[in-house]
Parts: C-alpha cells; structure tokens; sequence
C-alpha cells in the first residue's frame, strides 16, 4: 500500500474503532497524513512485495482532514488488549520522526470501551480517596517535603509530622527521592509512618504520607508490597519515567494502595505546542491503566500550562469514560498559600493542592506553613478574604507578607 492508499475520506468511524487526532506541520499535508497513519498501522516507506490482501483490512485510514488537524481511525484488531505499551508503539511512535512531516503533535486519543475495559482503571478513585481520609467535601492540602532530595530519614520523618500537625492532610516524598545511602526506603518508611500515627493522635486527624516507590519494576513492586503490609494507605509513582508497563504491572498487583501518580518529564512531549503528544493524552491513559490522582498543572504557580491544558487535564480526569472511577487532580509547582482562592475557584472542592516551596518556605518555618495554607482554605471556603482572616491569624498574615 502506498501512503495515499490509507486515506479514506469518506469512511465513517465505527463505535469499536480507535480515533487519534494529529496536528500534522507539513510541506505536502496530505502525502504526511497518509504517511502518519501508514507507519502507525501496517505500512512502511515503500510497498512490500510480502504484503498478503489479508493483511489490509488492519490498515489506519486518514477520514478526516481539516486545515492541519488530521484525524485518523484504527481498526482494534491492531491493538493487544492490555498492553499500553504497544497501542502507544502503534499509534506514538515511529510516526514523531518522520521526514514527511516538519512537527507531529498527538492532541487526542478516543480509546474504545473494549480497550478502555481491558485495563484496571482507578481502584480508589476520587470518592476512595476521600473515604479513606474521611474528608467528605473540601479541597486537601500536600505538601512535598523539601528540600527535594537531601534529607537523612529522622529530619525527612520530622518535617512531615510538622507539616501534619501544621494542618496537611497529605505529605509526599519528592520525584527523585527513591532509596539512597541518606534515606533508605524502609528506613524512611517506618520512621514516617511513626511521625504520621503520631500526628494523627495529635490531630484527631487521618493523613496520608505518600512514599515513593519509583524504581526498576520488580523492586517498585517489591517496594509497593512493603507499603501495604506497614498499613500505609498511599504510594506514589513517577508515571513517565517508570513507564507503561511497569504501570501497569504495579496496578495489577491491585494493592490496597491509592496510587499518586507524578508526572516528572511529562514536559518532554507536552509543552512543544506543535510537536509531542499532549499531557490530556498521558491523563487519559494514567486513568485508563488506573492512577488515582494525577498532577495536572496550575495556571498560576511555576510551571509552563494555562487554563486550557489545565482544563483539558481535569476533563479527561473526570469525564465519564465507560464508568472509570473519577481521578483527582493534583494542582502543585510553585504554589503558597495566596494561591488558593483562585485554585479553589478554578478547581472546586475535588483538588489537592500542593505546596513544598510555599509551606517550607515560610518564614517561621514548616508548621506556620501549614497553618497558613490550612488558615487560606478555611478563610475560601468560608467566602473571607485572606487579607481579612489574616488579621485573626498570623501564620497567614506573615504569608501574604511575604508572598504578596
Ligand atoms: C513542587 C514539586 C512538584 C511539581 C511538579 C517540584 O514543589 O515538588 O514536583 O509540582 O510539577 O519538585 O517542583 P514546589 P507538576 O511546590 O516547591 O514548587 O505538578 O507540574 O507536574
Ligand atoms: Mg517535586
């Protein structure tokens, strides 16, 4: 088959169908289209004198061209059920370093019940997460423990038990703290989980720590294990730079574990707007494998989405998709507590905020940190202006002092 042989103009899509939309960037669109769809199905650069009829029926079709979104339809049987990690070979990967086209952006994936099904899906879910923490309706307040990598477990341990009696309800280990020589993972596990019951006693209050078991998959299992039988309720995964399939393994072993999921590397492939693949995409299928909260953006803090990606995130996290448990959507990078108002706003109750920096950044340190993300809450959901709740409360006076 020659590239213009897999675009069909006038093919309708099928419910069993999978749908993908490109943004193609190219000299000769068309040509680069048929390209697309060609090397992501069956094709290659020139056609195979061992090409079988039998074979076509398995070919992508470009039905759909408008100016340069283009889209195209794949037939399932192209697809292995429960295998992510081939449907993203197919459809996300040779197709980015074409010559035929100049830059290649995958914006949309449709994924058809049959597919979507043969994956877990969230166990947990917004509503477990809320059971679990018995926080029935408001937005949750993390912290990530800082500074990000450094800590021995006893300074670690101690900065989260200040972070929960401050007022977070949810602590987490950072990206690319795994198991070093100065904070060993069971070492820092027990030792938090003893600063977290502690905290809870103090408090009255449930708190999650959310470890990290990122790691090669066998030992991130072995990890994710060791978390469960210590009765923790959480662990966290850095989804892109452990992979699909480890994902997915680690899913299959269906812990009693709410799943967070990071998303560290992500901007490899989201933030070029005409080239990659689009971070609403890598929610899409973090929910389908089955995370059960996922860092989405902020708008306002330190890194590069706007309100639109930021939107197009919860959507997806959310939308109904062949009855999926709803994924909560983590708002954190470059976040304190004057923040909240309008991530409140934005966002509503189903969010976690997340702030290192603008809790341990606080000039009477971690515990006022907290204080003044918790005061910031309570002063939105009352419908009080921080500047008028601070007059009552000083750990969020001192805060818009410095962050105003
Ligand atoms: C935030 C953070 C998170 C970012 C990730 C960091 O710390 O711990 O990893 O939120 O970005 O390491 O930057 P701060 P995103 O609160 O101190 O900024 O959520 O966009 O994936
Ligand atoms: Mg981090």
């Amino acid at each position: 088959m020659k590239y213009e042989d897999f675009i069909d103009l006038n093919y309708k899509p099928e419910k069993d169908d999978l749908i993908c939309e490109f943004l193609i960037d190219a000299k000769n669109l068309k040509k680069a289209a048929g390209a697309v769809a060609s090397e992501s199905s069956i094709g290659t650069w020139t056609e195979v004198k061992t090409e079988k009829s039998y074979v076509r029926r398995l070919a992508a079709k470009v039905f759909e061209i408008d100016k340069n979104l283009v889209k195209i339809v794949y037939p399932l049987e192209l697809f292995e059920f429960g295998n992510m990690s081939q449907i993203l070979s197919s459809v996300a990967g040779n197709v980015f370093g074409m010559k035929e086209i100049r830059n290649l952006r995958l914006i949309d994936i449709k994924f058809p019940k049959k597919i979507v099904k043969s994956f877990k899906g969230p166990k947990f879910g917004i509503r477990g997460i809320r059971k679990v923490l018995k926080i029935k309706k408001r937005p949750l307040i993390g912290t990530i423990i800082k500074p990000k990598i450094g800590l021995k477990v006893k300074d670690h341990a101690k900065v989260a038990y200040e972070a929960w009696i401050g007022g977070c309800n949810l602590v987490k280990d950072d990206e690319n703290l795994s198991s070093m020589k100065f904070n060993q993972f069971e070492k820092r596990l027990k030792e938090t989980l003893k600063m977290k019951e502690k905290a809870e006693r103090e408090t009255g209050e449930r708190k999650g720590y959310i470890i990290n078991v990122s790691a090669e998959c066998k030992e991130m299992i072995r990890r994710a294990k060791l978390v469960e039988n210590f009765g923790n309720e959480y662990i966290m995964v850095d989804l892109i730079t452990v992979g699909t399939s480890s994902l997915q393994s680690l899913r299959n072993e269906d812990l009693d574990l709410i799943v967070h999921a990071h998303r560290a590397g992500h901007a490899i492939f989201t933030r070029n707007k005409k080239h990659g693949i689009s971070m609403k995409v890598i929610a899409k299928i973090a929910r389908i494998i089955g995370v059960d909260q996922l860092h989405i953006g902020t708008i306002v803090g330190k890194m590069f989405e706007g309100r639109k990606e930021v939107l197009e995130n919860v959507k997806v996290l959310k939308e109904d998709l062949f009855g999926l448990k709803k994924v909560m959507p983590v708002s954190s990078g470059g976040l304190n507590p004057l923040h909240i108002p309008f991530l409140v706003k934005f966002f509503g109750n189903d969010v976690i905020i997340q702030m290192g920096g603008g809790i341990h950044g606080h000039p009477l340190g971690t515990i006022s940190g907290a204080k003044a993300a918790r005061q910031a809450l309570e002063a939105t959901l009352q419908k009080i202006s921080l500047k008028e709740y601070a007059k009552s409360h000083k750990e969020l006076e001192i805060a818009i002092k410095t962050w105003k």
